[in-house]
């Protein structure tokens, strides 16, 4: 048995009474109550889900495993390859399901454990190759996944019968299995769909971030862009609509390759992980209409308004649960004052981000107006030549599965139930709040 699995399994093991015992003798114990509003706003702030692989407060951010993002990054084993400055992904992925910050050895264990599965069967390239060139990405992305469904070795066991105290095996060999090939699948959309199919086979003596990079035909630092990509994009606690289709999904035993279709699907919204390519494309306006030239604050603050005044959002501005500029932005923007000051894109960013928040806080809709992780990262990628923006969200879902992945491997660990919260009527709100018969007639 490998370290990673060795080590999770004595986690798993030690957890399990934990969860037991809340659930045993404390399971009529209210954590949150619900109002009209949450039922028909999306569940806004309703505590109902659990999950330890990562915490978000809506004034400090993200925390993986109770580390906030720049203790990983301080804290993870670093890539050795020269001028690497950015942990290996496979080490944060040992943190993501085993809550320890590994050792050197114990995230090269898991890269080998990557390196030996990332062979992508030749059927998953004939489905993409069969899919019309100009489909999203995301799509592309999706069915490539889902296309290796019959791999799952969680069916496999399941058909042979198997007691529940055990599917987190076969999903964590499944979980494993996907997250070695979504490079390459990525990758190959990549080259098939905008450098004229000239497909870049892998490295195998590289980790998951430098073969990515390999893999696109994008020289460094971009292996460390990816890494950093890939760890920031994880996870979001589990409320978000990835993570939660993930999750839900799973929670029918679905297996994982149907759940992280699915849960790309998700991300594939303008309102989620779309909003990475919207950015860039209202840059891009902006910078039309400009003739390149940076606007000054007074011309950028115009196009705000003007895209606030014809009823649109400002794409990677606003959460649903932050209340201050995501970390995971500012992880971004740090890379790129390092790195890519000078960088007319990374000049409209910032720009945006001195202007924005002010007017929407005027507009007085959005709850939060400040920047979110969708506002920086499509212009990392631009400099280092992924121009084709509709493919970020690509790169948001690799990283996103990585802790989807893990949040399922748990759920089957700690036997989680199927989900199915209980859906009311209009007229029973109506009668929940006391709105009598007669009004609703005088209403109409
Ligand atoms: N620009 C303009 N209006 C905004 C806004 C923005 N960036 N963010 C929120 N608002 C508006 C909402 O549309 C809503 O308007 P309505 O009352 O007319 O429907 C109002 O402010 C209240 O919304 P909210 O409670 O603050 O946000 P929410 O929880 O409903 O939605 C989010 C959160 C992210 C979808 C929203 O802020 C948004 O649309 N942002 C722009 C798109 C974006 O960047 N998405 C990426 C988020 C991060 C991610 O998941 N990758």
């Amino acid at each position: 048995m490998s370290i990673l699995k060795e080590k999770l399994k004595s986690k798993i093991e030690a957890w399990r009474p934990r969860t037991s015992r809340l659930v045993k003798d404390y399971g009529n114990v209210k954590i949150s109550d619900v109002t009209i509003e949450q039922a028909i706003g999306g569940a806004r702030g309703v505590k109902c889900l659990t999950t330890d692989i990562s915490y978000l407060d809506p004034l400090e951010g993200i925390r993986f495993r109770g580390y906030t993002i720049p203790e990983v990054l301080e804290k993870l084993p670093k890539v050795k390859a020269k001028d690497g400055e950015m942990p290996y992904v496979e080490g944060f992925f040992y943190l993501l399901l085993t809550g320890d910050i590994p050792s050197e050895k114990d995230a090269m264990d898991v890269a080998e454990e990557f390196k030996k599965r990332q062979h992508v069967p030749e059927y998953v390239f004939n489905v993409l190759r069969a899919m019309p060139i100009d489909s999203h990405p995301m799509v592309m992305f999706s069915a490539g996944i889902l296309a290796m469904e019959k791999e799952s070795v969680f069916v496999q066991k399941y058909n042979e019968g198997m007691n529940k105290m055990d599917y987190w095996d076969p999903y964590y060999e499944d979980g494993l299995n996907l997250l070695a090939k979504l490079p390459r699948i990525a990758s190959f959309i990549y080259r098939l769909k905008y450098k004229n199919n000239d497909i870049i086979k892998a490295n195998p003596d590289l980790d998951m971030g430098g073969n990515f990079a390999h893999m696109m035909g994008i020289r460094k630092p971009y292996d460390d862009v990816a890494r950093l990509y890939f760890i920031l994009h994880s996870d979001h606690e589990s409320g978000n609509v990835s993570a939660h289709t993930g999750h839900l999904v799973a929670s029918a035993l679905s297996d994982i390759y149907y759940s992280i279709s699915a849960m790309i699907d998700g991300l594939a919204g303008p309102l989620h992980g779309l909003a990475n390519q919207e950015v860039l494309r209202w840059i891009q306006g902006v910078m039309d209409k400009m003739g390149g030239k940076v606007p000054s604050e007074e011309e950028m603050k115009k196009f705000v308004w003007d895209t606030l005044n014809s009823g649109q959002v400002i794409p990677g501005f606003g959460h649903a649960v932050l209340r201050k500029t995501d970390p995971r932005y500012m992880a971004q923007r740090e890379f790129c004052l390092k790195h890519l000051k000078d960088d007319p894109i990374f000049k409209y960013v910032d720009v945006l981000f001195k202007v924005t928040p002010p007017i929407l806080e005027k507009q007085g809709k959005a709850k939060n107006p400040w920047p979110n992780v969708d506002a920086q990262s499509g212009v990392i990628q631009w400099y280092y030549g992924l121009k084709e923006y509709d493919f970020y969200t690509v790169l948001f879902g690799i990283g996103r599965a990585l802790g989807v992945v893990s949040n399922i491997i748990w759920d089957r660990a700690l036997g989680y139930p199927i989900e199915r919260p209980k859906s009311v009527t209009t007229a029973m709100l109506e009668d929940f709040a006391g709105i009598t018969e007669k009004e609703l007639q005088t209403a109409k």
